[in-house]
């Protein structure tokens, strides 16, 4: 079904909805299930810019295994472990509510079935907006519109395609982060910023700008109304332990994630951008 002159909506049976975004500037595509952007293929260099694991689920029955993930209305383990990691939203059905071709490129908004979730008290309206051009533009936009302030976290947990982890520089993130394999300590960021092993870190006050530098590429990545900037690789026991990853998975991705993992106070009728913009 044509949604509009670049944007097709591909439906076929036990494959999770998809669009599909053909414009002037780039290729795209976005899972209606978990409002989750897939792919992003500029045409000016034909490189695809995510990373999608070979055995990820796309048939709705988990999350999907690379792409950029949606994580709302927390980041990571709930405290309560009844609940899924990573909030609610990046399992629910997300449906389009406004797609323009325009100068700059397509936009399209989508919104999940329901911001209402069991691990969560606020009442809240949601919604992605993305922007395919020739960057690929993602805001992640909550609203308060109950009658009291919630604290929520979230996540664009984008997963970057790259050649090969051992050879790749993370430039531009410098400071103190926690090691989420070592107890949560508080460390300061290695320059050279190198992956030699599992890599689990939440960095604090990141700057907005970012580069991952690949053999022959590089990804530049700008993270706007964020807290935090998450990197994670799960390096070769945890791939191995994944269902949803082949065993030399983490050799071709990266995480770089922007991030809210402090805990953002909402006021009544206040509205909070989360963005993530690749380039
Ligand atoms: O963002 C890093 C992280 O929180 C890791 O700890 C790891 O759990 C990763 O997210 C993937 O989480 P998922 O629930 O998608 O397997």
């Amino acid at each position: 079904m044509q949604l509009s002159p670049s944007v097709t909506l591909e439906s076929h049976p036990s494959v999770i909805d998809c669009l599909e975004i053909n414009n002037a500037f780039a290729f795209a595509k976005i899972s209606l299930f978990g409002g989750h952007v897939l792919s992003f293929c500029p045409k000016h260099d034909q490189r695809e810019r995510l990373w999608i694991s070979d055995k990820s689920k796309l048939d709705g029955s988990k999350a999907i295994r690379g792409g950029v993930p949606v994580c709302w209305p927390w980041f990571g383990p709930h405290n309560d472990t009844q609940y899924p990691a990573h909030g609610y939203v990046r399992e629910q059905q997300w449906h389009v509510t406004h797609c323009q071709d325009t100068v700059k490129g397509t936009e399209i908004i989508l919104a999940p079935e329901t911001c209402v979730g069991a691990g969560f008290d606020g009442l809240a309206a949601v919604c992605l907006k993305v922007t395919i051009g020739k960057q690929l533009h993602i805001e992640l936009i909550t609203e308060n519109i109950g009658n009291s302030p919630f604290t929520f976290n979230a996540a664009l947990h984008s997963y970057f395609k790259i050649e090969d982890i051992e050879q790749v520089r993370l430039n531009g993130v410098s400071g103190q982060y926690i090691d989420k394999l070592a107890q949560g300590n508080v460390l300061q960021t290695p320059s050279p910023y190198t992956f030699s092993a599992e890599t689990d870190r939440i960095h604090l006050n990141p700057l907005n700008n970012c580069q991952i530098q690949s053999t022959s590429y590089s990804t530049n990545i700008q993270s706007d109304g964020h807290d935090s900037l998450v990197v994670w690789n799960p390096w070769i026991d945890k791939s191995a332990g994944m269902s949803d990853m082949t065993h030399d998975g983490y050799q071709t991705m990266l995480c770089v994630e922007s991030a809210i993992t402090q805990g953002r106070v909402l006021a009544v009728n206040e509205k909070h951008c989360l963005a993530q913009t690749i380039a």
